[in-house]
Protein backbone atom coordinates (compact mmCIF):
# COMPACT_ATOMS: atom_id res chain seq x y z
CA UNK A 1 0.00 0.00 0.00
CA UNK A 2 2.96 2.05 -0.34
CA UNK A 3 1.46 5.63 -0.98
CA UNK A 4 -1.65 4.64 -1.81
CA UNK A 5 -4.40 6.79 0.05
CA UNK A 6 -6.69 4.13 2.19
CA UNK A 7 -10.10 5.55 3.96
CA UNK A 8 -10.20 4.39 7.82
CA UNK A 9 -8.00 4.35 10.34
CA UNK A 10 -6.23 1.18 9.57
CA UNK A 11 -5.11 -0.12 6.29
CA UNK A 12 -7.85 -2.35 4.06
CA UNK A 13 -8.02 -5.80 5.09
CA UNK A 14 -7.94 -6.57 1.13
CA UNK A 15 -7.84 -4.99 -2.24
CA UNK A 16 -8.72 -7.92 -3.49
CA UNK A 17 -11.40 -7.33 -6.09
CA UNK A 18 -15.00 -8.89 -7.11
CA UNK A 19 -14.64 -12.47 -8.61
CA UNK A 20 -17.66 -13.51 -10.92
CA UNK A 21 -19.08 -15.49 -8.33
CA UNK A 22 -19.29 -12.02 -5.94
CA UNK A 23 -20.97 -10.18 -9.00
CA UNK A 24 -23.75 -12.77 -8.90
CA UNK A 25 -24.32 -13.03 -5.17
CA UNK A 26 -24.62 -9.28 -5.35
CA UNK A 27 -27.01 -9.44 -8.32
CA UNK A 28 -29.02 -11.72 -6.51
CA UNK A 29 -29.04 -9.44 -2.91
CA UNK A 30 -30.65 -5.93 -5.18
CA UNK A 31 -33.02 -8.38 -6.81
CA UNK A 32 -34.32 -9.68 -3.40
CA UNK A 33 -34.17 -6.05 -2.26
CA UNK A 34 -36.23 -4.73 -5.17
CA UNK A 35 -38.67 -7.83 -4.73
CA UNK A 36 -38.93 -6.15 -1.02
CA UNK A 37 -39.71 -2.80 -1.75
CA UNK A 38 -36.68 -1.22 -1.24
CA UNK A 39 -36.82 1.21 -4.43
CA UNK A 40 -38.66 3.96 -5.04
CA UNK A 41 -40.48 4.24 -8.22
CA UNK A 42 -38.64 7.08 -11.06
CA UNK A 43 -42.29 8.78 -11.02
CA UNK A 44 -41.96 9.26 -7.19
CA UNK A 45 -37.79 10.14 -7.39
CA UNK A 46 -39.13 12.73 -9.59
CA UNK A 47 -41.55 13.94 -7.06
CA UNK A 48 -39.07 14.25 -4.25
CA UNK A 49 -36.96 16.55 -6.58
CA UNK A 50 -39.62 18.74 -7.89
CA UNK A 51 -40.97 19.26 -3.96
CA UNK A 52 -36.63 20.00 -3.12
CA UNK A 53 -37.06 22.39 -5.74
CA UNK A 54 -40.24 23.93 -4.65
CA UNK A 55 -38.71 24.35 -1.25
CA UNK A 56 -35.55 26.14 -2.15
CA UNK A 57 -37.55 28.37 -3.51
CA UNK A 58 -39.79 29.41 -0.74
CA UNK A 59 -36.39 29.49 1.33
CA UNK A 60 -35.57 32.74 -1.12
CA UNK A 61 -38.78 34.17 -0.17
CA UNK A 62 -38.60 33.53 3.32
CA UNK A 63 -35.15 34.76 3.82
CA UNK A 64 -35.66 37.77 1.66
CA UNK A 65 -38.86 38.74 3.98
CA UNK A 66 -37.13 38.20 7.37
CA UNK A 67 -34.42 40.60 5.96
CA UNK A 68 -36.81 43.08 4.95
CA UNK A 69 -38.12 42.83 8.19
CA UNK A 70 -34.58 43.09 10.17
CA UNK A 71 -34.29 46.58 7.93
CA UNK A 72 -32.35 45.46 4.90
CA UNK A 73 -32.82 47.64 1.99
CA UNK A 74 -34.73 45.96 -0.70
CA UNK A 75 -32.06 45.45 -2.69
CA UNK A 76 -30.04 43.86 -0.07
CA UNK A 77 -32.64 41.50 0.76
CA UNK A 78 -32.89 40.81 -2.61
CA UNK A 79 -29.41 39.66 -2.34
CA UNK A 80 -29.61 37.88 0.39
CA UNK A 81 -29.35 34.18 -0.42
CA UNK A 82 -30.17 31.09 1.73
CA UNK A 83 -29.48 27.16 0.96
CA UNK A 84 -31.34 23.86 1.24
CA UNK A 85 -29.36 20.54 2.34
CA UNK A 86 -30.17 17.18 2.07
CA UNK A 87 -29.31 14.91 4.98
CA UNK A 88 -30.53 11.10 6.72
CA UNK A 89 -31.23 8.06 4.02
CA UNK A 90 -32.28 10.39 1.41
CA UNK A 91 -28.83 11.80 1.48
CA UNK A 92 -27.03 8.79 1.44
CA UNK A 93 -29.07 7.58 -1.10
CA UNK A 94 -31.15 4.59 0.51
CA UNK A 95 -34.62 5.37 1.05
CA UNK A 96 -37.16 3.43 0.72
CA UNK A 97 -40.37 4.60 -1.20
CA UNK A 98 -42.19 6.01 1.88
CA UNK A 99 -39.32 7.83 3.79
CA UNK A 100 -38.84 11.26 4.82
CA UNK A 101 -36.41 13.53 3.00
CA UNK A 102 -34.30 15.23 6.08
CA UNK A 103 -33.63 18.84 5.04
CA UNK A 104 -31.18 21.62 6.35
CA UNK A 105 -32.25 24.90 6.01
CA UNK A 106 -29.12 27.17 6.12
CA UNK A 107 -29.69 31.50 5.89
CA UNK A 108 -27.58 33.91 7.01
CA UNK A 109 -26.73 35.56 10.29
CA UNK A 110 -29.39 38.25 10.71
CA UNK A 111 -32.08 35.52 9.92
CA UNK A 112 -33.36 33.40 13.16
CA UNK A 113 -34.62 30.44 14.31
CA UNK A 114 -37.70 33.03 15.67
CA UNK A 115 -38.35 33.96 12.04
CA UNK A 116 -37.98 30.36 10.59
CA UNK A 117 -40.93 29.18 12.78
CA UNK A 118 -42.95 32.43 11.95
CA UNK A 119 -42.61 33.18 8.48
CA UNK A 120 -41.28 30.16 6.89
CA UNK A 121 -43.97 28.16 8.83
CA UNK A 122 -46.31 30.68 7.60
CA UNK A 123 -45.49 30.28 4.05
CA UNK A 124 -45.35 26.46 4.41
CA UNK A 125 -49.12 26.57 6.07
CA UNK A 126 -50.56 29.07 3.06
CA UNK A 127 -49.95 26.09 0.55
CA UNK A 128 -52.22 23.76 -0.44
CA UNK A 129 -50.11 20.80 -1.52
CA UNK A 130 -48.70 21.27 2.35
CA UNK A 131 -49.92 18.70 5.08
CA UNK A 132 -49.63 18.04 8.38
CA UNK A 133 -47.64 20.95 9.13
CA UNK A 134 -46.28 20.78 12.84
CA UNK A 135 -43.97 22.82 14.16
CA UNK A 136 -41.48 21.55 17.17
CA UNK A 137 -39.44 24.33 17.99
CA UNK A 138 -38.69 23.36 21.35
CA UNK A 139 -36.62 19.87 20.35
CA UNK A 140 -33.52 18.98 20.82
CA UNK A 141 -32.80 19.51 17.40
CA UNK A 142 -35.71 22.13 16.14
CA UNK A 143 -37.98 20.90 13.09
CA UNK A 144 -40.76 21.86 11.15
CA UNK A 145 -42.51 18.37 10.15
CA UNK A 146 -45.04 18.12 7.36
CA UNK A 147 -45.80 16.74 4.20
CA UNK A 148 -44.87 18.51 0.91
CA UNK A 149 -46.71 16.96 -1.81
CA UNK A 150 -47.29 13.75 -0.36
CA UNK A 151 -43.39 13.65 0.74
CA UNK A 152 -42.68 13.35 4.48
CA UNK A 153 -40.34 16.46 4.84
CA UNK A 154 -38.21 17.16 8.33
CA UNK A 155 -36.66 20.80 8.02
CA UNK A 156 -34.68 21.65 10.30
CA UNK A 157 -32.83 24.99 10.34
CA UNK A 158 -29.58 26.99 10.92
CA UNK A 159 -28.19 30.26 10.86
CA UNK A 160 -24.23 30.72 10.01
CA UNK A 161 -22.37 33.71 10.55
CA UNK A 162 -22.46 35.09 7.01
CA UNK A 163 -24.41 37.62 5.49
CA UNK A 164 -25.34 35.62 2.64
CA UNK A 165 -25.25 31.70 1.62
CA UNK A 166 -23.14 30.87 -1.17
CA UNK A 167 -25.15 28.80 -3.40
CA UNK A 168 -22.16 26.29 -3.59
CA UNK A 169 -21.51 26.55 -0.02
CA UNK A 170 -19.60 23.34 1.43
CA UNK A 171 -20.61 22.75 5.44
CA UNK A 172 -17.32 20.68 5.06
CA UNK A 173 -15.22 23.53 7.13
CA UNK A 174 -15.66 23.28 10.56
CA UNK A 175 -15.65 27.07 10.44
CA UNK A 176 -18.85 27.16 9.34
CA UNK A 177 -19.87 26.05 13.06
CA UNK A 178 -18.15 29.46 14.60
CA UNK A 179 -19.98 31.49 16.30
CA UNK A 180 -23.38 29.09 16.30
CA UNK A 181 -25.71 28.36 19.04
CA UNK A 182 -25.93 24.45 20.56
CA UNK A 183 -29.60 23.93 18.52
CA UNK A 184 -27.59 25.70 14.91
CA UNK A 185 -24.63 23.16 15.28
CA UNK A 186 -26.71 19.89 16.12
CA UNK A 187 -28.35 20.78 13.03
CA UNK A 188 -26.00 21.28 10.55
CA UNK A 189 -23.82 17.93 12.53
CA UNK A 190 -26.73 16.10 10.62
CA UNK A 191 -25.58 17.27 7.38
CA UNK A 192 -22.13 17.11 8.09
CA UNK A 193 -21.77 13.39 9.42
CA UNK A 194 -24.08 12.10 6.55
CA UNK A 195 -21.61 13.90 3.60
CA UNK A 196 -18.58 13.15 5.57
CA UNK A 197 -19.65 9.15 5.30
CA UNK A 198 -20.03 9.81 1.75
CA UNK A 199 -16.79 11.07 1.74
CA UNK A 200 -15.18 8.51 3.75
CA UNK A 201 -16.33 5.43 1.59
CA UNK A 202 -14.37 4.17 -1.41
CA UNK A 203 -16.85 3.08 -3.37
CA UNK A 204 -20.68 5.13 -3.43
CA UNK A 205 -22.53 2.58 -5.03
CA UNK A 206 -21.43 -0.67 -3.02
CA UNK A 207 -21.69 1.16 0.14
CA UNK A 208 -25.77 2.19 -0.61
CA UNK A 209 -26.12 -1.05 -2.16
CA UNK A 210 -24.53 -3.21 1.44
CA UNK A 211 -26.43 -0.54 3.73
CA UNK A 212 -29.77 -1.03 1.58
CA UNK A 213 -29.21 -4.41 2.68
CA UNK A 214 -27.88 -3.62 6.04
CA UNK A 215 -31.22 -1.71 6.96
CA UNK A 216 -33.84 -3.86 5.62
CA UNK A 217 -31.84 -6.86 7.57
CA UNK A 218 -32.29 -4.91 10.76
CA UNK A 219 -35.60 -3.63 10.23
CA UNK A 220 -36.73 -7.27 9.86
CA UNK A 221 -34.97 -8.12 12.86
CA UNK A 222 -35.87 -5.70 15.12
CA UNK A 223 -32.43 -4.01 15.80
CA UNK A 224 -33.12 -1.15 14.19
CA UNK A 225 -34.09 1.80 16.49
CA UNK A 226 -31.70 4.26 18.43
CA UNK A 227 -34.32 5.39 21.38
CA UNK A 228 -35.27 1.25 22.74
CA UNK A 229 -30.94 0.77 22.35
CA UNK A 230 -30.30 -0.29 19.24
CA UNK A 231 -28.89 0.95 16.16
CA UNK A 232 -30.55 3.92 14.23
CA UNK A 233 -29.83 4.65 10.06
CA UNK A 234 -26.69 6.62 10.77
CA UNK A 235 -25.11 4.28 13.27
CA UNK A 236 -25.70 1.27 10.69
CA UNK A 237 -24.19 3.46 7.91
CA UNK A 238 -21.38 4.07 9.57
CA UNK A 239 -21.08 0.28 10.56
CA UNK A 240 -21.35 -0.67 6.52
CA UNK A 241 -18.65 2.46 6.20
CA UNK A 242 -16.05 0.92 8.03
CA UNK A 243 -16.72 -2.58 6.26
CA UNK A 244 -16.18 -1.07 3.12
CA UNK A 245 -13.46 0.91 3.68
CA UNK A 246 -11.70 -2.24 4.99
CA UNK A 247 -12.35 -4.13 1.41
CA UNK A 248 -12.16 -1.72 -0.86
CA UNK A 249 -12.66 -3.47 -4.24
CA UNK A 250 -15.08 -6.04 -2.86
CA UNK A 251 -18.57 -5.94 -4.38
CA UNK A 252 -21.84 -5.81 -1.97
CA UNK A 253 -22.48 -9.18 -1.68
CA UNK A 254 -19.27 -10.07 0.32
CA UNK A 255 -19.29 -6.84 2.06
CA UNK A 256 -22.23 -8.30 3.54
CA UNK A 257 -20.72 -11.58 4.35
CA UNK A 258 -17.85 -9.74 5.74
CA UNK A 259 -20.14 -7.58 7.90
CA UNK A 260 -21.17 -10.01 9.75
CA UNK A 261 -18.16 -11.48 10.34
CA UNK A 262 -16.05 -8.42 11.85
CA UNK A 263 -19.39 -7.70 13.67
CA UNK A 264 -19.56 -10.59 15.44
CA UNK A 265 -15.95 -11.00 15.96
CA UNK A 266 -15.61 -6.79 17.07
CA UNK A 267 -14.44 -6.46 20.02
CA UNK A 268 -16.12 -4.08 21.76
CA UNK A 269 -15.97 -1.13 23.52
CA UNK A 270 -13.38 -0.38 21.10
CA UNK A 271 -15.22 2.07 18.98
CA UNK A 272 -15.54 2.01 15.48
CA UNK A 273 -14.23 4.87 13.60
CA UNK A 274 -14.44 6.46 10.41
CA UNK A 275 -11.45 8.59 10.24
CA UNK A 276 -9.24 9.50 13.42
CA UNK A 277 -11.04 12.25 15.81
CA UNK A 278 -10.18 16.02 15.16
CA UNK A 279 -9.95 18.83 17.41
CA UNK A 280 -11.77 21.75 16.59
CA UNK A 281 -12.49 25.40 16.78
CA UNK A 282 -14.97 25.25 19.78
CA UNK A 283 -15.44 24.07 23.07
CA UNK A 284 -18.11 21.97 21.90
CA UNK A 285 -17.17 18.34 23.88
CA UNK A 286 -15.67 16.18 21.61
CA UNK A 287 -16.43 12.16 22.39
CA UNK A 288 -13.26 10.60 24.90
CA UNK A 289 -13.32 7.94 27.28
CA UNK A 290 -10.21 9.05 28.48
CA UNK A 291 -11.51 11.96 29.43
CA UNK A 292 -15.28 11.48 30.18
CA UNK A 293 -16.51 8.65 32.33
CA UNK A 294 -19.94 8.61 30.52
CA UNK A 295 -18.51 7.73 27.22
CA UNK A 296 -16.24 4.95 28.97
CA UNK A 297 -19.52 3.76 29.59
CA UNK A 298 -20.85 3.11 25.76
CA UNK A 299 -20.77 -0.91 25.69
CA UNK A 300 -20.66 -0.46 20.83
CA UNK A 301 -19.05 2.91 20.61
CA UNK A 302 -19.54 3.92 16.86
CA UNK A 303 -18.66 7.77 16.46
CA UNK A 304 -19.63 10.11 14.11
CA UNK A 305 -16.40 11.36 11.96
CA UNK A 306 -17.46 15.03 11.55
CA UNK A 307 -16.55 17.53 14.41
CA UNK A 308 -17.43 17.63 17.16
CA UNK A 309 -17.30 13.75 16.92
CA UNK A 310 -19.95 12.36 19.09
CA UNK A 311 -21.56 8.74 19.91
CA UNK A 312 -24.17 7.61 17.78
CA UNK A 313 -24.88 4.76 20.20
CA UNK A 314 -25.42 6.21 23.56
CA UNK A 315 -28.31 3.91 24.12
CA UNK A 316 -26.78 0.25 23.76
CA UNK A 317 -26.76 -1.61 26.84
CA UNK A 318 -25.41 -5.25 27.71
CA UNK A 319 -28.77 -6.95 27.11
CA UNK A 320 -29.09 -5.08 23.45
CA UNK A 321 -25.63 -5.28 22.77
CA UNK A 322 -26.14 -9.15 23.47
CA UNK A 323 -28.93 -9.64 20.79
CA UNK A 324 -27.81 -7.44 18.08
CA UNK A 325 -24.42 -10.03 18.38
CA UNK A 326 -26.32 -12.74 18.43
CA UNK A 327 -27.98 -11.52 14.94
CA UNK A 328 -24.50 -10.42 13.47
CA UNK A 329 -23.89 -14.40 14.70
CA UNK A 330 -27.20 -15.11 12.48
CA UNK A 331 -25.88 -13.40 10.07
CA UNK A 332 -22.65 -15.29 9.29
CA UNK A 333 -24.47 -18.94 9.44
CA UNK A 334 -26.75 -17.54 6.86
CA UNK A 335 -24.28 -15.62 4.85
CA UNK A 336 -22.20 -18.96 4.34
CA UNK A 337 -25.00 -20.61 2.99
CA UNK A 338 -26.12 -18.41 0.47
CA UNK A 339 -22.56 -18.23 -0.59
CA UNK A 340 -22.45 -22.28 -0.66
CA UNK A 341 -26.47 -21.81 -2.84
CA UNK A 342 -27.85 -23.86 0.44
CA UNK A 343 -30.39 -20.84 1.30
CA UNK A 344 -31.81 -17.77 -0.84
CA UNK A 345 -31.12 -13.84 0.47
CA UNK A 346 -34.89 -13.62 1.86
CA UNK A 347 -33.60 -16.18 4.54
CA UNK A 348 -31.89 -13.53 5.65
CA UNK A 349 -34.78 -10.95 5.78
CA UNK A 350 -36.76 -13.48 7.78
CA UNK A 351 -38.81 -11.49 10.20
CA UNK A 352 -38.21 -11.93 14.21
CA UNK A 353 -40.34 -13.40 16.19
CA UNK A 354 -40.11 -11.81 18.73
CA UNK A 355 -43.42 -12.54 20.80
CA UNK A 356 -42.42 -16.61 20.68
CA UNK A 357 -38.97 -16.10 21.64
CA UNK A 358 -38.97 -15.59 25.52
CA UNK A 359 -40.92 -17.46 28.32
CA UNK A 360 -41.34 -13.99 30.27
CA UNK A 361 -42.66 -10.62 29.07
CA UNK A 362 -43.47 -7.20 30.89
CA UNK A 363 -45.87 -5.00 28.99
CA UNK A 364 -45.88 -1.53 29.58
CA UNK A 365 -49.55 -0.14 28.93
CA UNK A 366 -49.93 3.91 28.45
CA UNK A 367 -53.10 5.06 27.74
CA UNK A 368 -55.06 8.62 27.45
CA UNK A 369 -58.41 9.60 27.19
CA UNK A 370 -57.74 11.74 23.60
CA UNK A 371 -55.86 11.06 20.28
CA UNK A 372 -53.59 14.22 20.64
CA UNK A 373 -51.93 13.67 24.10
CA UNK A 374 -51.68 9.50 22.98
CA UNK A 375 -49.32 10.52 20.58
CA UNK A 376 -47.46 13.31 23.15
CA UNK A 377 -47.14 10.34 25.49
CA UNK A 378 -46.05 7.33 22.91
CA UNK A 379 -43.13 9.09 22.41
CA UNK A 380 -42.12 10.24 25.48
CA UNK A 381 -42.84 6.56 26.97
CA UNK A 382 -40.79 5.20 23.71
CA UNK A 383 -37.91 7.57 24.72
CA UNK A 384 -37.75 6.47 28.26
CA UNK A 385 -37.86 2.81 27.95
CA UNK A 386 -34.75 1.82 27.72
CA UNK A 387 -34.19 2.76 31.30
CA UNK A 388 -36.73 0.05 32.24
CA UNK A 389 -34.37 -2.04 29.91
CA UNK A 390 -31.25 -1.43 32.08
CA UNK A 391 -33.13 -1.40 35.51
CA UNK A 392 -34.44 -5.10 34.30
CA UNK A 393 -30.79 -6.17 33.07
CA UNK A 394 -29.68 -5.53 36.90
CA UNK A 395 -31.98 -7.76 38.58
CA UNK A 396 -30.39 -11.01 39.67
CA UNK A 397 -30.88 -13.76 37.54
CA UNK A 398 -32.33 -12.09 34.35
CA UNK A 399 -29.86 -12.81 31.67
CA UNK A 400 -31.55 -10.27 29.34
CA UNK A 401 -33.88 -7.60 28.94
CA UNK A 402 -35.22 -7.52 25.38
CA UNK A 403 -36.97 -4.51 24.08
CA UNK A 404 -39.46 -5.01 21.17
CA UNK A 405 -38.85 -2.16 18.58
CA UNK A 406 -41.82 -0.18 18.37
CA UNK A 407 -45.50 -0.62 19.82
CA UNK A 408 -48.68 -2.12 19.77
CA UNK A 409 -51.48 0.63 19.52
CA UNK A 410 -55.06 0.48 19.73
CA UNK A 411 -58.18 2.12 20.92
CA UNK A 412 -61.33 1.12 22.94
CA UNK A 413 -64.73 2.66 22.95
CA UNK A 414 -65.56 1.12 26.70
CA UNK A 415 -69.22 0.94 28.10
CA UNK A 416 -68.21 3.01 31.59
CA UNK A 417 -65.63 3.61 34.13
CA UNK A 418 -64.77 0.59 35.02
CA UNK A 419 -64.62 -1.37 32.06
CA UNK A 420 -62.09 1.43 30.67
CA UNK A 421 -60.21 1.27 34.18
CA UNK A 422 -59.36 -2.34 33.41
CA UNK A 423 -58.23 -1.59 30.14
CA UNK A 424 -55.88 1.26 31.38
CA UNK A 425 -54.65 -1.24 33.61
CA UNK A 426 -53.53 -4.01 30.46
CA UNK A 427 -56.50 -5.82 31.13
CA UNK A 428 -56.98 -6.59 27.36
CA UNK A 429 -59.71 -9.05 26.07
CA UNK A 430 -58.60 -11.49 24.90
CA UNK A 431 -59.98 -11.91 21.62
CA UNK A 432 -58.48 -11.16 18.07
CA UNK A 433 -59.08 -7.56 16.58
CA UNK A 434 -59.85 -6.99 13.10
CA UNK A 435 -61.30 -3.07 13.62
CA UNK A 436 -58.64 -0.46 14.92
CA UNK A 437 -61.12 0.99 17.21
CA UNK A 438 -62.53 -1.87 19.50
CA UNK A 439 -65.20 -1.14 21.74
CA UNK A 440 -65.48 -3.88 25.09
CA UNK A 441 -68.05 -4.13 27.51
CA UNK A 442 -67.47 -5.61 31.04
CA UNK A 443 -68.88 -9.02 29.86
CA UNK A 444 -67.43 -10.82 27.29
CA UNK A 445 -66.36 -8.68 23.74
CA UNK A 446 -68.99 -8.16 21.24
CA UNK A 447 -68.72 -9.58 18.10
CA UNK A 448 -67.48 -7.02 15.64
CA UNK A 449 -70.56 -6.47 13.42
CA UNK A 450 -71.44 -2.47 13.36
CA UNK A 451 -75.11 -2.90 13.31
CA UNK A 452 -74.81 -4.89 16.73
CA UNK A 453 -72.58 -2.49 18.36
CA UNK A 454 -74.35 0.77 17.54
CA UNK A 455 -77.12 -0.87 19.04
CA UNK A 456 -75.52 -1.31 22.31
CA UNK A 457 -73.55 1.70 22.97
CA UNK A 458 -74.39 5.40 22.89
CA UNK A 459 -72.39 8.57 22.77
CA UNK A 460 -71.57 7.63 26.74
CA UNK A 461 -68.49 5.67 25.46
CA UNK A 462 -65.14 6.19 26.85
CA UNK A 463 -62.26 6.14 24.50
CA UNK A 464 -59.27 4.59 25.95
CA UNK A 465 -56.21 4.81 23.44
CA UNK A 466 -53.38 3.01 24.21
CA UNK A 467 -49.64 2.17 23.29
CA UNK A 468 -48.50 -1.41 24.13
CA UNK A 469 -44.50 -1.45 24.79
CA UNK A 470 -43.00 -5.12 25.75
CA UNK A 471 -39.98 -6.37 26.87
CA UNK A 472 -38.99 -9.94 26.78
CA UNK A 473 -36.79 -11.67 29.93
CA UNK A 474 -34.74 -14.37 29.72
CA UNK A 475 -34.20 -15.61 33.58
CA UNK A 476 -31.76 -17.83 34.84
CA UNK A 477 -32.40 -21.28 35.63
CA UNK A 478 -31.39 -20.88 39.34
CA UNK A 479 -31.70 -23.54 42.77
CA UNK A 480 -34.77 -22.85 44.61
CA UNK A 481 -34.16 -21.50 47.85
CA UNK A 482 -34.67 -23.18 50.99
CA UNK A 483 -38.42 -22.53 51.01
CA UNK A 484 -38.67 -23.67 47.68
CA UNK A 485 -39.42 -19.80 45.77
CA UNK A 486 -37.88 -19.05 42.62
CA UNK A 487 -39.83 -15.60 42.59
CA UNK A 488 -37.34 -12.74 40.52
CA UNK A 489 -38.48 -9.89 41.96
CA UNK A 490 -39.16 -7.42 39.35
CA UNK A 491 -41.76 -4.67 41.08
CA UNK A 492 -38.96 -2.90 41.98
CA UNK A 493 -37.03 -1.96 38.66
CA UNK A 494 -41.21 -1.45 37.56
CA UNK A 495 -41.91 0.83 40.24
CA UNK A 496 -39.08 2.90 39.34
CA UNK A 497 -39.51 2.97 36.16
CA UNK A 498 -43.46 4.51 36.63
CA UNK A 499 -42.07 6.88 39.32
CA UNK A 500 -39.11 7.99 36.44
CA UNK A 501 -42.25 8.45 33.65
CA UNK A 502 -44.74 10.11 36.27
CA UNK A 503 -41.95 12.65 37.71
CA UNK A 504 -41.46 14.57 34.53
CA UNK A 505 -43.12 17.63 33.79
CA UNK A 506 -45.32 16.72 30.20
CA UNK A 507 -46.95 13.55 32.82
CA UNK A 508 -50.37 14.45 33.41
CA UNK A 509 -51.87 12.47 35.88
CA UNK A 510 -55.63 13.58 34.96
CA UNK A 511 -55.61 12.80 31.42
CA UNK A 512 -52.47 9.18 31.19
CA UNK A 513 -52.61 6.56 33.37
CA UNK A 514 -49.79 4.25 32.60
CA UNK A 515 -49.44 0.87 33.99
CA UNK A 516 -46.75 -2.85 34.09
CA UNK A 517 -48.13 -6.17 33.94
CA UNK A 518 -45.97 -9.73 33.69
CA UNK A 519 -47.06 -12.37 31.19
CA UNK A 520 -45.88 -15.69 31.39
CA UNK A 521 -45.49 -16.30 26.86
CA UNK A 522 -48.93 -18.37 27.45
CA UNK A 523 -50.45 -15.54 28.86
CA UNK A 524 -49.72 -12.97 26.55
CA UNK A 525 -53.17 -11.44 25.07
CA UNK A 526 -53.75 -12.38 21.37
CA UNK A 527 -53.24 -9.47 19.72
CA UNK A 528 -49.74 -9.72 19.51
CA UNK A 529 -49.97 -12.47 17.58
CA UNK A 530 -50.41 -11.80 13.78
CA UNK A 531 -51.63 -15.56 13.58
CA UNK A 532 -54.09 -14.98 16.08
CA UNK A 533 -52.95 -17.70 18.28
CA UNK A 534 -50.48 -17.78 20.58
CA UNK A 535 -48.09 -20.51 20.18
CA UNK A 536 -46.89 -20.65 23.36
CA UNK A 537 -50.45 -21.83 24.67
CA UNK A 538 -51.06 -24.60 21.83
CA UNK A 539 -47.49 -26.21 22.93
CA UNK A 540 -47.61 -26.11 26.43
CA UNK A 541 -51.47 -27.09 26.67
CA UNK A 542 -50.89 -30.53 28.02
CA UNK A 543 -48.61 -29.21 30.78
CA UNK A 544 -50.74 -27.37 32.59
CA UNK A 545 -48.47 -25.42 35.43
CA UNK A 546 -49.91 -23.38 37.47
CA UNK A 547 -48.60 -19.19 37.07
CA UNK A 548 -46.78 -17.97 39.35
CA UNK A 549 -46.75 -13.82 38.97
CA UNK A 550 -43.40 -12.41 39.81
CA UNK A 551 -45.05 -8.88 39.19
CA UNK A 552 -48.53 -8.13 38.66
CA UNK A 553 -50.20 -4.56 39.01
CA UNK A 554 -53.34 -5.97 39.86
P1 LIG B 1 -35.45 6.81 7.15
O1 LIG B 1 -35.22 6.31 5.76
O2 LIG B 1 -35.98 8.21 7.21
O3 LIG B 1 -36.24 5.85 7.98
P2 LIG B 1 -33.04 8.01 8.22
O4 LIG B 1 -31.68 7.44 8.39
O5 LIG B 1 -33.18 9.15 7.27
O6 LIG B 1 -33.98 6.79 7.83
P3 LIG B 1 -34.33 9.70 10.20
O7 LIG B 1 -35.11 10.41 9.15
O8 LIG B 1 -35.07 9.25 11.40
O9 LIG B 1 -33.58 8.40 9.64
O10 LIG B 1 -33.14 10.58 10.72
C1 LIG B 1 -32.28 11.24 9.86
C2 LIG B 1 -31.27 12.02 10.67
O11 LIG B 1 -31.90 12.97 11.51
C3 LIG B 1 -30.44 11.18 11.60
C4 LIG B 1 -30.02 12.14 12.63
O12 LIG B 1 -28.93 12.92 12.19
C5 LIG B 1 -31.22 13.05 12.72
N1 LIG B 1 -32.12 12.66 13.79
C6 LIG B 1 -33.11 11.75 13.75
N2 LIG B 1 -33.75 11.65 14.92
C7 LIG B 1 -33.17 12.53 15.72
C8 LIG B 1 -33.38 12.93 17.06
N3 LIG B 1 -34.33 12.38 17.83
N4 LIG B 1 -32.58 13.89 17.55
C9 LIG B 1 -31.63 14.44 16.80
N5 LIG B 1 -31.39 14.11 15.55
C10 LIG B 1 -32.13 13.17 15.01
MN1 LIG C 1 -35.04 10.18 7.04
MN1 LIG D 1 -36.36 12.27 9.56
Amino acid sequence: LNGVVHYGVTPPISLEKATQDDINLTKKMIETLVEAGQFEDEKASKNREIVLGQLDKLTQEFVYRASIKHGLSESTAKDCRGKIYTFGSYRLGVHGAGADIDTLCVVPAHVTREDFFEIMHRLLSQRSDVKELSAVPDAYVPVIKMEFGNVPIDLTFASLHLPSIPEDLELLDTKVLRNLDEQCIRSINGSRVTDDILRLVPDVKTFRESLRCIKLWAKKRGVYSNSMGFLGGVAWAMLVARVCQLYPNAAAGSIISRFFRIMYRWNWPQPVLLKPIEDGPLRARVWNPKLYIQDRAHKMPIITPAYPSMCATHNVSQSTLTIMTAEFKRGVEILDKIIDNQCEWKELFAKYNFFSRYKHYLHVVVSTNDPESQLKVHGFVESKLRHLVMKLENVEHVVLAHPFVGSLDQTFMCENEDVATKIKTGHFPNKMFSEESIRVSSGSLLDNSEESLDEKFGDDQIGVYTSSFFVGLLISKKPADHIGNRRVDLSWPAQEFLMLVKQTDMWDSEKMSINIKFYKNTELPIFVFEGGTNPSVTLTKNQKTPVKHGFSND
